[in-house]
This record gives C-alpha cells, structure tokens and sequence, in this order.
C-alpha cells in the first residue's frame, strides 16, 4: 500500500468520527427588569464535549437576542455584539456580567425574580453544523456587579 493512501485513509476515518458537540448548559440565569426597562442580560456556564461556537440565542421574551463580548474603548469597558463565542472541548466558558454575555433586547414584559425566560442556543460543531438547545433561564434580582455602558 502507498504510503500517502494510508495517510489519506487514517484522516478519513479521524474524520468520519462524529463531530456533534454535546453542550452542557449549567445555572443559566437573566436579570430581573424595573418596569420599561426593555435591555437586560442573560448568563450561563457552557461547556461542549467538542469544539464548537455559541452563534445565536433566541428567546420569545425579547424581540432581539445579541451576544455581547467586552471592549476598552477610549478607557472605558463597554460591551458590543459579537458572532459568537468559542467554547473549546472539555472547558467551561462562563458567559457573566463583565464577560461574553446575552443581550436581551425589545423585551415584551418586565422580568421579575422568580419568573422563567426560554432560551434557545444555536451552537456550531467543528463541522459548521448547527443545532439548537433549549434551556430555562431563572430570574434574579436585579444587581449591580458588571453593568456597563453599551457601544451604541
Ligand atoms: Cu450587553
């Protein structure tokens, strides 16, 4: 057997392994709302059995869900949309105030501590395949610890 159509056969089968990442969502939670309070935040512990990419959160609470990352900008932390977020196989990313975050936009109704909000998470494999997750997110108080100012 030629060398190289050994090589080619191994990578074949390395990559016929299935590349679907499981994730593992742990205490999602939202910030609870003051009345016409229309932004809050979403957070969560993440972590995919393989390489993969959180690329979109929907939620039916809000009409626009974004991922924010966080940015110095003139010395001061603001947050900005981004396209997704890198979650690395076997770690845990901690999406929280002050870090990658969910921005929760438009929202329908005020959030109050103890209420529930869906969250549906588009994640990416290595592949470029996506999948959707459902989660439930609980409300918490509302805090102080990581508000910022938005880029916009
Ligand atoms: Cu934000």
């Amino acid at each position: 057997m030629n060398k190289n159509y050994l090589v080619a056969a191994l990578a074949l089968i390395v990559f016929s392994l299935p590349a679907r990442a499981e994730v593992r969502v742990e205490e999602p939670w939202v910030r609870a709302t003051v009345p016409h309070q229309k932004v809050t935040g979403a957070f969560m512990r993440l972590t995919a059995s393989t390489d993969a990419k959180l690329v979109a959160v929907n939620s039916p609470v809000a009409g626009t869900v974004e991922i924010h990352e966080m940015a110095m900008d003139k010395e001061v932390m603001k947050m900005r949309p981004t396209a997704g977020v890198a979650l690395p196989a076997g770690r845990t990313v901690e999406l929280k105030p002050g870090a990658h975050h969910v921005m929760l936009l438009d929202l329908r109704k005020p959030l109050q501590p103890g209420d529930t909000v869906p969250l549906v998470l588009t994640v990416e494999g290595r592949d470029g395949k996506r999948e959707t997750l459902e989660v439930t997110a609980s409300v918490r108080p509302l805090g102080t610890i990581g508000d910022a100012v938005h880029a916009r």
